[in-house]
């Protein structure tokens, strides 16, 4: 019977990480611009790092992916008695995914009962076909105006005790910065890329695109791209950051003052970052300097590894200061079922359960031994 055939082929045990679930963490405090003031932190700049273009990779999206468990209570028996042995089935990947599920056994081991499941034959017992909903990472779930709520663009030389940083094109400059949150996760570094964007933690020269896709596992990952373009600080300010504070919160400001490549066109605009637990994470504009670059623009923002993010529509050139927001994990979904096995002779059995995705030709599998005693 081909139903059963793919359980009886199952042989390999294969183990996914299960999805780390972080917490959502929105909000922030109504912005008083009058109030702001250089906060007296200082952002320690790393050297900058020479930038080259990464190779270009068409991201793909990931396959189904489910993660069978399984236990059986108690691992050793007497002869006539029986073991408990639990099974779950959990979709870890980012589709949602259709899986045959079932287990196999041999003497010494037979199957007495199950519950979720059939016992076909004493060697076979086979659970329903279940659909498991995907699983979700962490990452940014909106990008949108927050009128009100948004600081909106200070210049920062306002500012005394600015960090400057003068950056050419393609390159990418570290700050040590005080700890932010973003998509549940505390950075204390960011990478300040010319081309208009940030990557949370920190980044590298491999981290440096005049465009990409958002989200896109290829590097950079975790991006915070208020003008991801391909831009040039050769012949303008560059980078300038500064800490402020209103009294009562605080922000990381970094400030590009950089050109469009190849032109003397400037674009000047912000990133504000809330250092106070909670993700805040607002875009600001001169909008006297923001006009279509003439080139791919990509505003928005993704998670560390790039299966999660959100971006206005291609080519969009922001008219208003914009806040991200961000979402937190989410398990996908399971199907259990346990079987009951009985010993029938002395020796060591084990009991193979199964999951096969609808269309995949190999199960996933898991063993675990029982050992039946006289
Ligand atoms: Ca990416």
């Amino acid at each position: 019977m081909i139903t059963t055939r793919w359980i009886r082929a199952a042989v390999a045990a294969v183990v996914v990480p299960l999805l780390a679930v972080a917490a959502p963490a929105p909000a922030s405090a109504k912005p008083d611009p009058d109030k702001l003031k250089a906060a007296g932190k200082r952002l320690v700049a790393k050297p900058p790092i020479r930038g080259v273009r990464p190779p270009g990779g068409t991201p793909t999206a990931p396959p189904a992916t489910v993660e069978l468990t399984q236990s059986c209570t108690p691992a050793t028996i007497k002869v006539k008695a029986t073991t408990t042995c639990s099974v779950t089935a959990e979709n870890t990947g980012a589709t949602t995914a259709v899986v045959d599920l079932g287990s196999v056994t041999m003497p010494p081991l037979l199957f007495a009962g199950a519950t979720g499941a059939t016992v076909t034959t004493p060697q076979i017992t086979k659970a329903p076909r279940a659909t498991l909903a995907p699983a979700r990472a962490a990452g940014p779930s909106g990008i949108a105006p927050d009128p009100g709520n948004v600081f909106g663009y200070i210049p920062l030389t306002a500012f005394g005790g600015n960090t400057v940083r003068p950056i050419g094109d393609e390159e990418i400059t570290e700050l040590d910065v005080p700890s932010f949150v973003f998509n549940g996760t505390a950075y204390t570094r960011v990478g300040v890329s010319s081309n208009g964007y940030l990557v949370a933690g920190g980044g590298a020269a491999t981290d440096v695109a005049p465009s990409g896709a958002l989200p896109g596992p290829a590097r950079p990952n975790n991006v915070i791209a208020p003008f991801w373009t391909d831009l040039d600080g050769t012949g303008a300010t560059g980078i300038l950051a500064n800490v402020l504070t209103d009294g009562v919160g605080s922000w990381i400001v970094v400030e590009w003052q950089v050109n469009v490549k190849g032109t003397t066109s400037p674009r000047v605009f912000q990133a504000w970052i809330g250092t106070n637990g909670v993700q805040d994470v607002q875009y600001a504009y001169k909008f006297d300097t923001i006009s279509d670059p003439g080139r791919p623009l990509t505003i928005g923002a993704e998670n560390a590894d790039g299966t999660v993010g959100v971006r206005l529509p291609a080519g969009t050139v922001p008219t208003v200061d914009l806040r991200v927001t961000s979402t937190g994990g989410r398990p996908g979904g399971t199907a259990s079922w346990t079987v009951t096995l009985k010993g029938v002779s002395k020796g060591t059995g084990k009991v193979v359960s199964a999951a096969k995705l609808l269309g995949a030709t190999t199960p996933i599998t898991t063993a675990t031994t029982v050992t039946v005693e006289r």
